[in-house]
């Protein structure tokens, strides 16, 4: 049975794209585009999901949302694969970073965002959050500095969902040289083949 994903530019279901391509599944793409205007995506992701987010996944019968979840989902049905290593410490971090990545990292990205778009009104918020954010960044350089990939010494699935936590943080966080070890961690994933074969199923992505 076909694996549908419905992608929006420029958003997280990039990260689905990645994860099929690496576990060399085949998978169709159904495309939608966010409003330029106000970035939200269009009515017919609703009629998909009626959050109407991406990413929306169909698969074995099933209509699945939530990053991690539809991750956790796939690195089971391969067998583990890029899924938990074997070491506890190891299976701890891959457990905490595939949460963190959306229920930690996101909200003072989202919080940014919201205040770039108030324009002067926004102001005098920015310092704060981007504290908040500076705090996760600061630790996450530390994290890196330990070990090569967020879980261990191997890629993992928590890598693919930190990816667009940094991508954001690198584009409107103020992530930049002064963090050596997250940029080079963002240069390994992006040099990997599936992560490229995935820039090209998805279409332009503007975090790359
Ligand atoms: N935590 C959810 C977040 C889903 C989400 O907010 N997706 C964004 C794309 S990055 C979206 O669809 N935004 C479109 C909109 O808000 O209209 C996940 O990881 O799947």
């Amino acid at each position: 049975m076909t694996i549908i994903v419905h992608h929006l530019n420029n958003s997280r279901s990039q990260r689905i794209l990645w994860l099929l391509e690496e576990l060399g599944e085949d998978y169709e793409v159904r495309s939608y585009q966010r409003d330029p205007k106000t970035m939200r995506a269009p009515a017919a992701l609703r009629a998909v999901h009626p959050l109407g987010r991406s990413p929306v996944v169909e698969v074995d019968g099933h209509r699945l949302i939530e990053t991690g979840a539809i991750m956790e989902y796939f690195v089971v049905r391969a067998g583990g694969r890029f899924g938990a290593p074997d070491d506890a410490a190891g299976a701890i971090r891959y457990r905490q970073f595939m949460h963190y990545a959306e229920g930690s990292m996101m909200p003072p990205l989202l919080a940014l965002l919201i205040i770039g778009k108030l324009g002067l009104l926004g102001r005098p918020a920015r310092p704060t959050v981007q504290r908040m954010l500076d705090d996760h960044l600061d630790w996450l350089e530390t994290e890196l500095a330990e070990r090569r990939y967020f879980a261990g010494d191997g890629f993992t699935a928590a890598d693919m969902m930190m990816s667009f936590p940094l991508e954001a943080s690198r584009s409107r966080g103020g992530l930049g040289e002064s963090r050596p070890h997250i940029l080079r961690w963002l240069g390994e994933m992006h040099a990997r083949p599936a992560y490229q074969a995935a820039l090209a199923a998805g279409g332009p992505y503007a975090y790359a």
